[in-house]
């Protein structure tokens, strides 16, 4: 979609790579921003300079007004985040000058001696908001959205937006907008104040020229704005009132980790009592103490992850066929979850199973997730039917011919799944992909059942499909690149975020997972309370302990994928003990699904699950496990995060995974890791390779799950990390 052009016969006063600056005619001067070979605009220092440069064009100069606007479909998507990481682990000083040139830059803006005007199209977020901040008028089109994305890095805004934002729109509503890191629409933006009017994208530029000449007809109007913006917004006492609640909110739950949003609104509220260049310093000094955070460090390497793994799947689609009909065997949650995924997502998808009433719960669980949305007002009740339409509930392999991928996600048994992709099979055309959902199935096993084992690979979902945005893409060993390239792009097109791993028992994130169980059923064999293992590792920022999960999982489920795992690593992972989870499985207590596990459940008043610790599962554990014994927070933290992280190790010393970003990403994306810490190979990095092999051989007595791997004590020797 082409941007704004300067118009024929526009004079250029400044043509940079990235800037080009015109004069139009009425005086009026038009900066465009367009970087080159980047689908967006960024504020990287290079764009800096040059707007350093046509700013300094316009002094001395005659001009009416300025028009600032951008030559792509959005208008700036911010600071760029790739050159965050070396900028703020290098000097602390050279961060601080970078902030006050940058803040000078736009402080010369906002003071340009005639009015200035920002025309906004799609995206103005984090610092290119603050670039249309520090204009005097902002004129958007309908499809406008704004936000600021800093504190979601660790960060905050450090182009003055906590300083200009709450004296250009109403306060409360920018304390809101900078601390919750949302992105808010058009209609916000102009209710809030942000932006003066809403205009048709085509229309702006004129739109832009009337807002200058109206600034002319009432200049007092205008330079009571420029006024405003320079000084204080409210007292000390009113502008805590504001502040409190939104702290408080701030702090609950996973929030509690990341102290952006509590530290920006503290110095915001105390800002709204100064003059702009107090506040200006405070934002300067509060940005330049997140930024060199180990939080801020970490949540802005998973930006930089997820960009990296996006290139990577991008250079495998070359290989990629066209999913234009999928299929998918098994209609249970797993089967009708990916049904569901797929025609939302556009793709329409036959759906099988051996009995009319699966079929039945999948297309009733269908319409559930619809309602939903429906009712969330996301979806008209009439792209709801057709998304459903796109569904075709089938118990036969009628018309399998035209499949182009089919996902079997029937039960986790190697031979009921063995024949029923060796079946379907028989009724898919030549070039059809074939795809296995499972969760511990080795795929070059099931891929022999197959007569063309090359056009098979795995595809696993993680529960639920329409909420969990991971998706493990397994390439068994006779797997070919290209069915591995095309159930990469359906995955992206589900909307999902695929890893490539190579099989093994539990691929990369069961792999890793049952570890962490093994550890936690160790502990308890050992005398440790699961109530506090749990609180100690929400605590360390899992969305949920280990014996939650846990319920949360199934016990049934995780005892079946536990002896698989054993299984396929014997010395690691078999027990060699009857567990807590073994003791609840053999009683028929699953967790959420039967209404007990490590928990007891029953609905809370919104009809959602809540758990109840239970002093007599309590006591059964006692009772198998008598050994009592107290152990610190640390101390569990310790052992839980060792299993873990070591058998992350062990995945990328043997070639499951083949970087360390994929292995971060897929345990934060599939298993909740805590973001903020960054995955588990970055935590090892915070820790130091050889203070972690010093941490595992501590705990040498509890077997080789803690033996730290040869790739790790290599590291450690040559002093490496995993990330540079
Ligand atoms: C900030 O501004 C701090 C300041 O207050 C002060 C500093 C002192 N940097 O998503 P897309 C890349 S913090 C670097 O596919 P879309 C993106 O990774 C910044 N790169 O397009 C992708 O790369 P690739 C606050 C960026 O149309 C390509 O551009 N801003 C940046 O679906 C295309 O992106 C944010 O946090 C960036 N800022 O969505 C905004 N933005 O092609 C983050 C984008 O190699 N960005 N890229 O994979 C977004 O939310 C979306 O990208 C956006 C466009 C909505 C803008």
């Amino acid at each position: 979609m082409p941007g704004f052009k300067a118009p024929q016969g526009a004079v250029t006063m400044y043509h940079g790579d990235t800037i080009e600056l015109t004069r139009l005619d009425g005086g009026i001067a038009h900066l465009c921003l367009n970087q080159p070979g980047s689908p967006v605009n960024t504020l990287n220092r290079a764009v800096l300079t040059e707007l350093k440069a046509a700013l300094d064009c316009l002094q001395g100069t005659e001009l009416r007004g300025l028009i600032c606007s951008s030559g792509k479909k959005g208008f700036i998507a911010g600071a760029d985040i790739g050159e965050f990481t070396p900028m703020f682990k290098g000097l602390q000083q050279a961060l601080e000058a970078w902030c006050a040139e940058s803040n000078a830059l736009f402080c010369a803006l906002e003071t340009l001696p005639f009015p200035t005007v920002s025309i906004i199209r799609g995206h103005a977020l984090g610092g290119g908001l603050e670039f249309a901040l520090a204009t005097d008028f902002r004129l958007a089109s309908p499809d406008a959205s704004f936000g600021f994305p800093e504190t979601g890095l660790g960060i905050c805004p450090g182009f003055g937006g906590t300083v200009r934002a709450p004296r250009v729109m109403d306060p409360e509503s920018a304390l809101l907008w900078v601390s919750s890191g949302n992105n808010y629409n058009a209609a916000a933006a102009l209710t809030s104040g942000l932006v003066e009017t809403l205009v048709d994208a085509d229309l702006l530029l004129d739109a832009a020229r009337e807002q200058i000449e109206q600034a002319w007809a009432s200049p007092e109007d205008w330079q009571a704005l420029r006024q405003r913006k320079l000084t204080v917004v409210t007292d000390a006492g009113s502008a805590l009132e504001l502040v409190l609640p939104l702290q408080q909110a701030a702090n609950r739950g996973q929030g509690r980790h990341n102290p952006a949003p509590t530290l920006v609104l503290e110095v915001m509220g105390e800002s709204l009592a100064l003059s702009r260049d107090q506040a200006l310093a405070a934002e300067q000094a509060l940005f330049v103490r997140l930024a060199r955070s180990e939080v801020a460090l970490n949540l802005i390497g998973l930006f930089t992850n997820e960009q990296w793994l996006r290139q990577k799947n991008r250079r495998l689609l070359a290989e990629a066929g066209d999913v234009q009909q999928a299929a998918v065997l098994g209609a249970g949650i797993m089967g009708g979850g990916i049904a569901y995924q797929s025609a939302l997502k556009g793709v329409p998808v036959h759906m099988k199973d051996i009995a009319q009433g699966g079929l039945d719960a999948g297309m009733a669980e269908a319409q559930k997730q619809l309602h939903k949305l429906v009712a969330k007002g996301r979806l008209s009740e009439a792209s709801a039917e057709s998304v459903l339409a796109r569904i075709s509930p089938s118990l036969s392999f009628d018309q399998y011919e035209q499949v182009d991928l089919l996902i079997e996600a029937v039960v986790e048994n190697a031979g009921v799944k063995a024949k029923v992709l060796a079946e379907a099979e028989n009724h898919l055309g030549e070039e059809a992909i074939l795809t296995s959902n499972t969760s511990t199935i080795s795929i070059t096993e099931l891929g022999k059942a197959l007569r063309h084992p090359g056009r098979f690979c795995g595809m696993h979902f993680f529960n639920p499909v329409p909420v969990m945005p991971l998706v493990e893409v397994i390439r068994g060993e006779q797997s070919s690149e290209a069915a591995i390239a095309t159930t990469v792009q359906f995955a992206q097109r589900l909307g999902k975020t695929p890893i490539v791993v190579n099989d093994c028992p539990g691929f990369l994130v069961n792999r890793i997972l049952f570890p962490y169980f093994g550890a936690f059923s160790r502990l308890l064999k050992d005398g440790a309370d699961y109530l506090q293992i749990d609180a100690a590792m929400e605590e360390f920022g899992w969305p949920m302990g280990p014996a939650y999960l846990l319920d949360v999982v199934g016990i049934d489920t995780a005892v079946h994928a536990q002896a698989v795992m054993a299984e396929g690593f014997p010395q690691r992972m078999r027990y060699g003990f009857t567990s807590a989870m073994d003791m609840l499985a053999e009683a028929g207590e699953y967790g959420q699904k039967s209404g007990s596990g490590f928990y007891r459940y029953a609905p809370g008043k919104d009809g959602r699950l809540q758990k109840q610790p239970d002093a007599a599962i309590a006591a059964r554990i006692r009772a198998l496990h008598p050994q009592q014994r107290s152990f610190g927070d640390a101390q569990i933290v310790e052992r839980m995060m060792l299993a873990m992280c070591l058998e992350t190790v062990r995945c990328l010393e043997d070639g499951i995974v083949d970087s360390a970003i994929e292995a971060d990403m897929g345990l934060i994306l599939g298993l909740g890791f805590p973001r903020f810490r960054g995955g588990a190979l970055r935590y090892i990095d915070h820790i130091g390779a050889r203070a972690f092999c010093d941490m595992a051989k501590a705990h040498a007595d509890l077997g080789p799950l803690y033996t730290p791997p040869a790739l790790l004590l290599d590291m450690a020797a040559k002093d490496q990390r995993f990330y540079a």
